[in-house]
């Protein structure tokens, strides 16, 4: 994805009187007010409903403190109106709309809840510009008007806040400020000068340097590895699963094809032992049948011997009788 801008950019002048900022956040944090209360006009549009105002990047640029200082403001995360990728090519461009490079993020974030969301916006933020974003990260709580209210200070709130945002927080060398953009002209400017005063120091520990585009590039490939990868894994386990599935399928086939052929084996042996049944009922049949002629003629034989043992009376002429033997 290519980075680019139709919002005019910086000169590229680095001297240290220039301050680049980029604001990111949730949807309705905050990010236009605190916008134009660092430039000190009103720069960007606010709005009170919670959907999302800000639709794409703006530059504003303002002299003020005897600094050059421009700002970036970008649509919200979630809530928007536009899918999250949308928002992402969109928030790209305040790098270049900064260029050489922004010298702070200023992640606003609403003092109270902090939401999965709140914590989402700011992984989806990493994932794209990268671990190393963190060395220039400052987190503005905004509406530190209702901490006043409710008698709270911001040590007692970070103390509090979930785990989620105390990582965070240590990511980025526990740099935060409160923010209440509701407060007065004069005292708007105080505050903006403490958060200028706290952009200041962190550029002093990052040696003046800037988040730049090469970072975001190397953030992208980072990403786009890790998208490979992702895609790589979920590929090979789509495959495990197939390779499951035909295994299982061979299984229950070779299951059945043995109970069919052990099927046909009993029915095999079924039909061979009617047979043998078949054929000893025969033999004994014919048995019989031969015992039975063996036997008429052993009757015929002893029939005829006795016969032929009787003595033959032949009557003469006469009147005797004489005996054949
Ligand atoms: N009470 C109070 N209200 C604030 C503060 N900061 C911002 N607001 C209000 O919160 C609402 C949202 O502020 P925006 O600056 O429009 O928020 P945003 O982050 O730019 O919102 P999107 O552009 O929609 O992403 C507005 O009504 C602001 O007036 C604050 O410190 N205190
Ligand atoms: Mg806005």
């Amino acid at each position: 994805m290519e980075v680019e801008s139709k919002q005019p950019r910086l000169s590229g002048a680095t001297d240290a009187a220039e301050l680049r900022i980029v604001m990111i956040g949730k949807t309705g944090t905050g990010k236009s007010a605190t916008g134009n209360s660092i430039l000190g006009n009103r720069e960007f549009k606010t709005c009170l409903s919670g959907s999302s105002i800000t639709t794409a990047c703006q530059l504003g640029i303002k002299t003020r403190f005897n600094r050059k200082i421009s700002v970036v403001d970008t649509p919200g995360l979630y809530d928007t109106g536009m899918t999250t990728e949308q928002v992402t090519t969109e928030i790209v461009k305040c790098i270049t709309m900064t260029a050489p490079g922004p010298h702070a993020i200023l992640l606003t974030v609403n003092v109270g809840r902090f939401t999965d969301e709140e914590h989402d916006t700011v992984k989806h933020f990493v994932n794209h510009f990268g671990e190393g974003m963190y060395n220039y990260l400052l987190v503005v709580f905004t509406r530190a008007d209702e901490l006043v209210k409710n008698n709270q200070n911001i040590t007692d709130y970070v103390r509090g806040c979930p785990q989620s945002l105390k990582e965070i927080l240590e990511l980025c060398h526990n740099r935060y400020i409160p923010y209440d953009n509701t407060l007065s002209d004069s005292r708007l400017e105080l505050q903006v000068k403490d958060l200028i005063g706290k952009v200041d120091e962190m550029v002093n520990r990052n040696n003046g340097n800037w988040y730049t585009n090469e970072m975001y590039e190397e953030a992208k490939k980072l990403m786009q590895r890790r998208e490979e990868a992702v895609k790589q894994k979920l590929k090979e386990e789509e495959q495990r699963k197939v390779k499951h599935l035909q295994d299982e399928f061979d299984k229950q086939i070779t299951l059945v094809e043995k109970k069919q052929a052990e099927q046909l084996l009993v029915q095999a042996n079924k039909a061979n032992e009617d047979r043998v049944a078949q054929l000893q009922k025969q033999m004994e049949s014919e048995r019989r049948l031969a015992q039975q002629m063996v036997d008429m003629k052993k009757e015929h034989d002893k029939a005829l011997h006795a016969a032929l043992s009787r003595p033959v009376t032949v009557t003469t002429g006469g009147g005797s009788r004489c005996s054949l033997m």
